[in-house]
């Protein structure tokens, strides 16, 4: 192994062998705890050191770096407290994550690190968010998101790349082929002869190096940061090295040809390092020897800190607590926003506005926000010179400019992956679905990183996602769902779906205002059919409150969304019985009190919705209304819903399909009951 040491002193070469003998040394005494049982499980990089430890000395302390399971050098290289570390794998209280993630899904803001999720490929486009927001705050740094040579046979892996070569985001990613994907050889995972070669087709540069070699990892990554950085293009990095441990150590090695082994342990980047440092005179037999008794000493001090925390007092109310984010706006500038609170229908309203259909008061709402949050960003397929699939954003280039209004390539996944990183290095974005259908292709970043990271680790996501939803159009199977209920099972999103064009605006601008991640579904039939009056003002709709829409004595009917309508228009058309209708607006957190007030009202409840019955959140309503209510029923719930069938394209058949077709039988039944 050639080392060449370029400009570096002798003390650099001695604190980078300090820097990469630390995850070794911490990584034997893992072993050996792991063996007394003292911890549970344990992802070794023993062998790849020199990627991560390389890897992170070549980049600044405020640059994020996006790591995975082998990665312990980005944490020890970054100065992560060690008595923390081992508090954070043993799952105690005053770890990284109270004791809510396991080994390396953690991350931490102040030392600049993301955590991963277990899925691997999600930490890339995260990078792209980052880097995204240091181009757009013109600043001179950049991002780098590891990925394993498995992982890159994921479609985030594409995806990530692609962004970042199409925005020109100054991006390091950084594979480390270890030949291994768990028992998968590479030659059962990718077919090209190196992985590398991918970056041509990307439209970046890219380089392979020996990733044992912390001073070629080191040079070469100092070189491409200055290149990302100048250039302002992204880069591709293969480093070759190999796992010297199982997958994790109750995997074992069975699947590895044992003189795999023999081969790579000549390479070993630890020894190897060393051995040129004493060549060099660098370092001497005694200097080595005591920098190892000095970590050795500095593990078992910080060990005997780690282990002898308390075991964790769980506290079922700071688990609930800490799903969302709380405001973090300064209480003076929220308090000069006004609350419109419509929740009732007896209710005064703002006088100075003007008759909008649903879909202009979104684009009110959003053009507000954006003049409000000069960091609120917008992301989306079409939404530039097009103005997006249905319109919402016509104009806003010209007024924004195409750096806050951005089209994005064909790739939901990526683009809420960079939404996270957006948001991490303190912008709020928007995304538009073009349909909510095709949220399932973003599913993952939504429902595993979005929603779950404040949870895991503090961080908080301050992403809007608007799902045009809904049929009634003649749209077919994939332009018509309703999938509202995925995202209401998913602690730590909120999920708003309003009516009117007046809660539209309202609940837009709360949205904005929420640090939270927030689903925003916006109906697409309702988009200009359905007209009211809106407030010229900035103003919120409080997320989480119902409405009441109309009192009545017979039936409650709780809904939302197309639901409301079709009820409204019911009890015109049947004067004889009096419907009580409740707008929930917002489906996650519930508005249960002003649910229970109606079913006192009436005692008869029928809940409605456009989502297919099994699974709906109607459901969930009615469970809780049966455990909740159950002394002032006078009838079982009905719940009124469409068809469990994906959603047909022949008119006839969608209008059979949907829940306003049974809804006339529907309220028969209660009243007849
Ligand atoms: C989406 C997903 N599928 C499967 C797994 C299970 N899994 C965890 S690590 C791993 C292998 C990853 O291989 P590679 O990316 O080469 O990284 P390495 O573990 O070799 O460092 C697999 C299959 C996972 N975590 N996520």
């Amino acid at each position: 192994m050639q080392f060449h040491r370029n400009n570096l002193s002798n003390e650099q070469l001695a604190d980078f062998y300090k820097k990469l003998l630390l995850p070794r040394m911490i990584e034997e005494k893992m072993l050996v705890l792991l063996r007394q049982g003292k911890i549970s499980k344990w992802f070794s990089g023993i062998g790849q050191e020199a990627i991560a430890v390389g890897a992170t000395l070549a980049l600044q302390p405020d640059e994020w770096i996006m790591p995975l399971h082998r990665n312990l050098g980005v944490f020890t290289t970054r100065n992560m407290p060690l008595h923390k570390l081992f508090m954070q794998w043993q799952g105690g209280a005053d770890g990284y994550s109270n004791g809510r993630e396991r080994s390396f899904h953690f991350g931490s803001k102040q030392h600049h690190i993301c955590g991963m999720i277990s899925h691997l490929g999600p930490q890339l486009s995260i990078a792209d968010g980052v880097a995204l927001a240091h181009k757009l705050k013109r600043e001179q740094k950049l991002s780098l998101a590891f990925t394993g040579e498995g992982g890159t046979s994921e479609g985030d892996f594409h995806e990530a790349l692609n962004v970042a070569a199409v925005w020109n985001l100054p991006v390091i990613f950084l594979v480390e082929n270890n030949g291994y994907g768990l028992s998968t050889p590479t030659n059962e995972q990718y077919r090209c002869e190196n992985l590398v070669d991918r970056a041509k087709g990307y439209g970046m540069e890219g380089v392979m190096i020996d990733g044992n070699n912390i001073l070629t990892v080191y040079d070469t990554i100092k070189g491409v940061r200055d290149y990302c950085i100048q250039q302002q293009r992204p880069y591709l990095i293969e480093c070759k090295t190999f796992r010297m441990r199982g997958h994790e150590e109750a995997s074992g090695i069975k699947y590895v040809p044992p003189h795999l082994f023999e081969v790579w342990k000549e390479k070993d980047p630890v020894v190897n390092y060393e051995n040129y440092l004493l060549n060099e005179t660098v370092l001497t037999n005694e200097s080595t020897q005591s920098i190892k008794d000095a970590i050795r000493n500095y593990i078992e001090e910080e060990l005997a800190i780690g282990f002898a925390v308390p075991s964790i007092v769980v506290n079922t109310a700071n688990e609930l607590k800490d799903v969302y984010a709380r405001q973090s706006m300064v209480d003076s500038k929220r308090s000069a926003i006004k609350l419109v609170d419509n929740s009732l229908p007896d209710k005064q309203q703002p006088a100075t506005g003007s008759e909008m259909r649903l879909v202009n008061a979104i684009s009110d709402g959003l053009k507000q926000s954006m003049r409000q949050h000069p960091n609120l960003i917008l992301m989306g397929q079409d939404i530039a010179e097009y103005g997006g699939a249905f319109k919402i954003t016509e104009g806003f280039v010209d007024m924004f400019g195409k750096e806050r209004v951005r089209n994005t390539p064909l790739c939901e996944s990526a683009i809420v992956g960079a939404a996270l990183g957006l948001s991490m290095e303190g912008f709020k974005v928007m995304m538009e679905m073009q349909f909510a259908d095709f949220v399932s292709v973003g599913f993952n970043q939504i429902v595993n990183n979005l929603a779950k990271i404040h949870y895991r680790w503090g961080q908080n996501a301050d992403v809007v996602i608007r799902m045009p939803t809904g049929a009634g159009v003649g749209a077919g199977p994939f332009h018509s769902q309703s999938n509202e209920a995925w995202f209401v099972h998913t602690p730590g999103l909120k999920v708003v779906y309003p009516s009117t064009p007046m809660d539209a605006k309202g609940l837009l601008i709360a949205a904005f205002n929420d640090p939270n991640p927030v689903l925003y579904f916006e109906h697409k039939a309702l988009y200009r059919s359905i007209s009211g009056h809106v407030p010229d003002d900035y103003y919120e709709i409080e997320i989480g409150k119902a409405k009441v829409v109309q009192y009545g004595e017979d039936i409650s009917v709780i809904t939302y969304g197309a639901g409301v309508h079709w009820a409204l228009e019911y009890a015109n058309a049947h004067k004889d019985i009096s419907l009580d209708i409740t707008d929930l607006r917002t489906l996650l957190p519930l508005d249960y009190d002003v649910i229970k007030r109606s079913v006192q009202r009436t005692g008869k409840v029928l809940v409605l919705h456009e989502d297919t019955l099994t699974g709906g959140v109607g459901g969930e309503i009615a469970a809780w209304i049966s455990e909740h209510c159950f002394e002032m029923m006078d009838a079982p719930v009905v719940r009124c819903a469409s068809l469990d069938t994906p959603v047909p394209f022949n008119i006839e058949l969608e209008k059979n399909f949907l829940a306003k077709s049974r809804l006339d039988a529907c309220v028969q039944k209660l009243i007849n009951y």
